[in-house]
């Protein structure tokens, strides 16, 4: 029986008996009953009642090429036929994780040249934790285990990702997290530069930071920095130019190694490949998932730089470490065809000399001046917008994230899907989208923070 057998009613009261929701509170979403989203097609989705909603979150940070690629579905229907699945352990292989991790080498930074496979963002970052760990070990130095990450850093969702995460409210469920990993200041200008400083110093006192707990560790004890080159989950941090160069200058002079979490940066949002190629740095491990199959099949890729996978080939023997589903044929056979569906419709440089721009401006010139808005910033297709009470002194709405559920709910009302982060309105739009897209976003945007206004000021 398909659903739509079903009325909206009934599937939200099935969901509500049997369904747990990620990220949810239960009896929240239950007196509510779930929004259903049934179909899909370009930047467009479409709920069970046929609302049609411009999608500004790529689904959720993945859907890079946008909705109703038959091509991704004929991959994945010619794979299954020849080869549903076979694994990747005991001397196998399969000709699609073979000819993706090609692929993927030609595509990243140039020291990165071999993958490993999962099925998440989240156990990639297991399979880097459990990497780097391995490679001081195997480097004769087992004291180099700490990790240093940032505040407000996502990860994941499993026990090493919630560790490595930064986020306060995840900590407190885990109930004693993975140890050894430490937690430094993020680099947002905005509401950390002290009172005068410039951007650029700002930058640099953020990376001190990472010096700073590298000498409180111990020089010898630290494994690895971890961060996304842009925090995604926790608001679209996007750190002053001069973060990263001292943040890699830093992990040179001490020896650490350096993990990107390109989850979300990866295969295109900020304008190249990989954001370590937006912000011309180097690193160690470079997690990547989501946008590799534009979300129409799970997988992860966690590409490891030439340092690691020496070490890994030449001293290590086995790797006691690997999933069932370790490069999936399905899912691989997907995401070559979405790579090659990146480049051949030139998604990356698009978006690095049109579309983002573009949507840079068109938030400067379109939002950033309204009473609610106290900040825009964008690279590449990811921005943000901070929901503020006062725009001089950046004084916040009570209760905190209360205002920003107003506007997203607006804007879901005249048919903009955005999400709300506390106070921060973030978009992350597939990068299909043109000008008038963005147009018709920043269209939809501005009428919701002019209803949400109007509300707020009743309160
Ligand atoms: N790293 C980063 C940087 C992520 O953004 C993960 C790891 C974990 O990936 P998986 O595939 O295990 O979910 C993510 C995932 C949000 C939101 O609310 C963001 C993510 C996941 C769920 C919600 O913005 N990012």
């Amino acid at each position: 029986m398909t659903y739509q057998n079903y009325s909206l009613k009934q599937l939200q009261q099935i969901d509500a008996a049997h369904h747990l929701h990620p990220f949810t509170d239960h009896k929240e979403l239950r007196e509510a009953g779930a929004r259903v989203i049934t179909r899909a097609n370009g930047p467009f989705i479409y709920d069970s009642e046929g609302t049609e909603l411009l999608d500004g979150m790529a689904g959720l940070w993945c859907v890079n090429i946008g909705y109703g690629r038959d091509e991704l579905a004929e991959a994945a229907y010619a794979q299954m036929k020849e080869l549903p699945y076979y694994n990747s352990f005991f001397k196998c292989s399969t000709p699609t994780p073979v000819l993706l991790s090609k692929k993927l080498a030609e595509i990243a930074p140039r020291n990165v040249n071999q993958v490993f496979y999962g099925s998440s963002g989240s156990e990639a970052n297991d399979t880097a934790l459990r990497l780097v760990r391995h490679y001081w070990v195997l480097e004769g130095k087992p004291e180099k285990n700490r990790v240093i990450s940032r505040k407000m850093a996502y990860h994941g969702s499993t026990i090493a990702g919630t560790s490595l995460g930064g986020m306060d409210a995840m900590h407190k469920q885990l109930n004693g997290a993975v140890p050894n990993i430490v937690h430094v200041m993020m680099p947002y200008a905005y509401e950390l530069a002290l009172p005068g400083e410039s951007d650029h110093d700002f930058g640099l006192r953020a990376a001190k930071s990472v010096e700073d707990a590298i000498l409180e560790a111990g020089v010898n004890k630290v494994a690895a920095f971890i961060g996304e080159p842009v925090m995604g989950a926790g608001g679209v941090k996007i750190p002053p130019a001069s973060y990263w160069p001292e943040v890699q200058r830093i992990c040179r002079k001490y020896d650490v190694l350096l993990m990107l979490d390109e989850v979300i940066t990866g295969y295109g949002r900020t304008g190249e490949w990989f954001a370590a190629q937006t912000f011309g740095i180097e690193a160690d491990t470079i997690t990547t998932a989501k946008a590799l199959t534009s979300g129409y099949q799970p997988l992860s890729a966690l590409l490891v730089g030439d340092r690691i996978a020496s070490t890994l080939v030449e001293k290590g023997g086995e790797f006691n470490h690997g999933y069932t589903y370790s490069g999936h044929p399905v899912a691989c056979a997907v995401a070559l065809k979405n790579l090659e569906i990146i480049e051949r419709e030139g998604l990356v440089d698009r978006v690095r000399n049109d579309t983002g721009p573009y949507f840079a401006s068109a938030l400067q010139e379109r939002i950033a001046g309204h009473d609610l808005v106290g900040e825009v910033r964008s690279i590449g297709l990811m921005g943000a917008i901070e929901i503020v009470k006062d725009k001089a002194t950046k004084e916040r709405f009570l209760p905190s994230g209360s205002a920003a559920v107003t506007v997203r709910d607006h804007a879901i009302a005249n048919g903009m899907m955005l999400r709300a982060t506390g106070d921060t309105m973030i978009l992350s739009p597939p990068l299909i989208w043109t000008r008038d897209t963005i147009d018709m976003a920043c269209e939809r945007i501005g009428k919701a923070l002019d209803l949400a206004l109007s509300d707020l000021r009743k309160r």
